[in-house]
């Protein structure tokens, strides 16, 4: 059975990983969404997450194990917001206690732990897992969506997508510009041209002098789909002017691109400036405030209907074969998944 949640209908949320998206939930929970409360955190580092329980004033439990926090009778459904390789043991405990769970992107780093995932909830018998493929939820995405499904554009040929940071962490690696960046449009796209990749191929440009030896930075990411339409995507993690995300989706007839955030432009000295944004939080605010709210709203209602695990074990799935193409520095071919029928429901993820 699933875990009902409370009459009074405030959805109490436990969250486990109080690192940077992790104090982000938490925050957009404690001050604005409505119909939840934070009521356990746990992290690692237990420091971190007693200290944002005082920062954000909340009146919650810190948890020394996340496997505590989801068993805890007072949680309702959890966020899982520690780091990607942690997400697989607690999506499987968040089914194993009946629980709504949010998973920050990637579902889980390997296949197997994905598929692990896939058949815990199949199962079970009913959709737990949400993934946070956030960019579902932004309105400039949607709208490109509605252009490609209306046919103005014609048979889509081709897209460009560009993927931007600033700066990436210290500890960054060629592996993980796929598995921590390029997963957003190895989902995205699926989702927007609705088909699957056939093949991959991972270049390596020139090398920018500002990151450390154990990182290839920029690359580029060649996918084709079964229809052969040709995407490239330019992911450059250390960018040093800031945060941008570019796609460009062009048709026999027209081409249709996503906007950036809109800034005020001064004029000033004989020239004109434009702001640009630093990083993934400004870029996509309204788009995470509203994917939360509405995972509050429907585990209230007891029915997911965002993002799900085959979504999230896909985009692993693709990212595997990226790696094996970055690894060999040839095109790989890849067989195409089907879908279980548990997964083809009429919602508005697919
Ligand atoms: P972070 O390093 O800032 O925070 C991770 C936190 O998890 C740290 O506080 C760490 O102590 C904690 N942690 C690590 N292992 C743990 C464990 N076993 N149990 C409990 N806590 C543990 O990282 P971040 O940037 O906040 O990213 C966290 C996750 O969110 C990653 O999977 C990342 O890919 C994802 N993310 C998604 C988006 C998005 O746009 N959807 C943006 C940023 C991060
Ligand atoms: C980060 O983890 C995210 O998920 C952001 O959305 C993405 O743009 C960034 O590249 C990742 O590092």
């Amino acid at each position: 059975m699933v875990k009902t949640v409370s009459s009074n209908k405030i959805l109490k949320l436990g969250i486990i990983g109080t690192g940077a998206i992790g104090q982000d939930h938490i925050k957009r929970c404690a001050d604005f969404l409505s119909g939840v409360e934070v009521v356990a955190v746990s992290d690692m580092n237990k420091e971190s997450a007693q200290h944002v329980i005082e920062t954000y004033g909340l009146n919650a439990k810190a948890y020394e194990s996340g496997k505590d926090l989801i068993q805890a009778k007072e949680v309702d459904a959890i966020i899982i917001a520690s780091s990607g390789k942690t997400h697989a043991e607690y999506v499987l405990s968040g089914i194993q206690a009946g629980k709504f769970i949010f998973c920050e992107k990637p579902l889980a780093t390997t296949i197997e732990e994905c598929k692990a995932i896939l058949e815990a909830e199949q199962r079970y018998g009913k959709r737990l897992v949400q993934v946070g493929f956030m960019r579902f939820y932004d309105r400039r995405y949607q709208e490109l969506k509605n252009i490609v499904q209306s046919k103005k554009l014609g048979p889509i040929l081709m897209a460009h997508a560009v993927h931007r940071n600033q700066k990436s962490p210290k500890d960054f690696t060629s592996e993980m510009v796929i598995t921590d960046t390029l997963i957003h449009e190895l989902d995205i796209f699926r989702w927007l041209l609705n088909e699957e990749f056939v093949s991959v191929t991972m270049i390596s440009p020139r090398k920018t002098s500002k990151v450390e030896q154990q990182l290839q930075d920029p690359q580029l990411a060649l996918l084709t789909t079964q229809s052969g339409i040709e995407i490239d995507v330019e992911l450059f993690v250390n960018c040093q002017y800031g945060y941008d995300i570019r796609c460009e989706i062009v048709g026999e007839e027209g081409v249709a691109s996503l906007p950036a955030p809109a800034a005020v432009p001064m004029c000033l000295g004989e020239k004109r400036y434009e702001r640009i944004w630093a990083n993934w939080q400004d870029w996509f605010l309204e788009a995470y405030n509203i994917e939360i709210q509405e995972f509050i709203n429907e585990c209230l209602v007891g029915e997911l209907k965002g993002p799900d695990a085959w979504r999230g074990y896909m985009a692993t799935y693709v990212a595997e074969f990226c790696l094996q193409s970055q690894k060999k520095g040839v095109e790989i071919a890849m067989p195409v998944s089907k879908c279980p029928d548990f997964y083809q429901y009429d919602c508005k993820s697919h």
